[in-house]
């Protein structure tokens, strides 16, 4: 019998996500990014996806992934955290990538300091997804399993 193999969508997430749910818990929540890569997982498994879940504190490391997503996966979704105001270089990554991209912050970035606003991530994304609090992560599984089968 042969197996059909699963499309796999990386999760990206950039510098201090490591700190989720440990620090400014009444900024981010008190999930932390194992528990946010556990609920991915589960409903990855539902949509019939598989994921690659990561987080870097470090520019390059992120863009690296990137590129190593292009080679091997079926989309991004990405929290650029700091990187989203600051990285023309991520923003190159992404558009050469030629997927999928679902950016997603956990708060409301508009609400917050002007310095938040201007997302060059926002360009080469197909949806945007914030303000949710960390389930965010899951309407955005949601949203790449429709943009993965439509191809
Ligand atoms: O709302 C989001 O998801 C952000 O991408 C989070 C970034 C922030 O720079 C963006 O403007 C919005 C910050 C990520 C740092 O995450 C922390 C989590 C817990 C405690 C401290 C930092």
């Amino acid at each position: 019998m042969t197996e059909t193999s699963q499309a796999i969508v990386m999760i990206v997430n950039g510098p201090n996500l490591n700190l989720l749910g440990k620090r400014e818990p009444h900024i981010y929540g008190s999930a932390t990014l194992a528990d946010v890569e556990a609920s991915c997982t589960v409903t990855a498994a539902e949509l019939g996806l598989e994921i690659d879940f990561r987080q870097s504190n470090h520019e390059g490391v992120i863009i690296d992934l990137v590129q190593e997503a292009r080679e091997r996966c079926a989309g991004i979704i990405i929290n650029p955290a700091g990187l989203t105001t600051t990285s023309i270089a991520l923003l190159d990554a992404l558009l050469a990538a030629e997927l999928p991209v679902i950016e997603v912050h956990i708060t409301n970035i508009h609400r917050r300091e002007e310095f938040r606003h201007n997302s060059y991530v926002s360009k080469a994304a197909d949806t945007v997804i914030m303000g949710a609090g960390t389930q965010g992560y899951e309407l955005a599984l949601r949203r790449m399993a429709t943009l993965v089968s439509a191809g």
